[in-house]
């Protein structure tokens, strides 16, 4: 029997207050309404931002359903969608793509003013949420909220893609993976030969080796507190490994001599530390070396630093979602994993049914998982 036109009643993941665990709750999903389309989540990925919700460092408006690294399935389309249909397998985006606003038009710009990432409001355009549960209603994360056995999203924030794509493992191109491989590929423009140094190796500082090695860097210095993720950057391209824990000096000044005094071409800075953030530009080369920072402090922190660090020539450059148009990369990058030109299991350490999740975030909070991916 057709659900299409119906309220849904399903599961999802609440946050009614931070700090505490999620309650998995029966909920209702309205139908959607013009230019929305209605998905039944197949898989999730765990990001450290929705953790951030979780702990209340990023300020969102309670409660709320998180979640925004998914792939599902379109269960039925509103008045006026024609981009989608019912039965089209696709990637939630949490960055949208509206095609209309300046950044959608400008060739280098990403940041959709669509955006509902800062100053964060939780609800659709209309300004009405499509969820409800107990009688009251419920905001959405990011225009997305893949923590619901169904979601509604705006048509801008929905990217169709290969049918045959695994759920499970694509859906990480909705976040992690394309934050790190786009921040080496586009924002960074790593060219073929050159050194690169990767500070934190998580689920995105790995997409970050994995696009400074597909951009063909000759030398990737992985840095890390936690050396067990050593093995695994090593195997996705790290040339070299290290933590600043065995060093008395600074970790910038480590990889100085590591490069004869040089400086890497590039640096990323994927932990989100302002410290950090300092390290790794003065890990670069202090005339022609661009820094990347990927990493978001949780709260909004200051940065000190020298002018000398940038006045001789380096770029420090930010990075939101790889610099990637979402609704245009997404697609294109779901048929090159399926054309096996990038790997995603390795970054997969666990996976649970969708009622464990607070077990997965538990496997966040302990570091020892890089993503752990919830199915429905
Ligand atoms: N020195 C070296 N390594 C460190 C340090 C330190 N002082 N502190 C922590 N680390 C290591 C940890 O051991 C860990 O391995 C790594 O840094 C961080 O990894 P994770 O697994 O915690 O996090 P990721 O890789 O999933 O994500 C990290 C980000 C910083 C990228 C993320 O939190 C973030 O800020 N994302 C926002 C950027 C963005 O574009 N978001 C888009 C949608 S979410
Ligand atoms: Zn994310
Ligand atoms: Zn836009």
């Amino acid at each position: 029997m057709s659900t299409a036109g119906k309220v849904i009643k399903c599961k999802a993941a609440i946050v009614w207050e931070t700090k505490k665990p999620f309650s998995i709750e029966e909920i209702e999903v309205a139908p959607p309404k013009a230019h929305e389309v209605r998905v039944k989540m197949l898989a999730t990925g765990i990001c450290r931002t929705d953790d951030h919700i979780l702990s209340g460092s990023i300020k969102a408006n309670l409660p709320v359903i998180p979640g925004h690294e998914g792939c599902g399935v379109v269960e039925s389309v509103g008045e006026g969608v024609t981009i989608v249909k019912p039965g089209d397998k696709v990637i939630p985006l949490c960055l949208p793509q509206c095609g209309k606003c300046r950044p959608c038009k400008h060739p280098e710009g990403n940041l959709c003013e669509k955006t509902d990432f800062f100053d964060i409001k939780g609800v659709m355009y209309d300004g009405t949420s499509r969820f409800s549960c107990k009688g009251k209603p419920v905001h959405n994360f990011a225009g997305t909220s893949t923590f619901s056995e169904y979601t509604v999203l705006h048509e801008d924030s929905v990217a169709k893609i290969d049918p045959a794509a695994p759920p499970e493992k694509v859906c990480l191109i909705g976040c992690g993976f394309s934050t790190g491989y786009g921040a080496a590929l586009k924002t960074g423009k790593v060219k073929p030969g050159s050194s690169c140094a990767v500070f934190g190796l998580g689920g995105v500082g790995l997409s970050v080796v994995m696009g400074c090695k597909a951009a063909g860097a000759s030398r990737i210095i992985g840095i890390d507190i936690n050396k067990n993720k050593f093995p695994l950057a090593k195997e996705l391209g790290a040339t070299e490994c290290i933590s600043p824990l065995d060093y008395k000096k600074p970790i910038n000044e480590v990889v100085l001599d590591m490069t004869d005094g040089d400086g890497v071409d590039y640096s990323f800075e994927v932990i989100g530390r302002p410290d950090t953030m300092i390290a790794a530009l003065a890990s670069c080369n202090l005339n022609y070396g661009t820094s990347v920072v990927v990493g978001a402090p949780p709260s909004a922190a200051d940065i000190t630093f020298s002018p000398a660090l940038i006045f001789t020539g380096r770029t420090w450059k930010g990075t939101i979602f790889g610099g990637l148009k979402s609704k245009h990369d997404i697609p294109k990058l779901v048929s090159e994993f399926m054309e096996k030109k990038f790997v995603l299991d390795p970054l997969i350490t666990h996976v649970l049914p969708f009622h464990q999740i607070n077990r997965g975030f538990e496997l966040l909070h302990k570091g020892e998982s890089i993503r752990c991916v919830l199915v429905f």
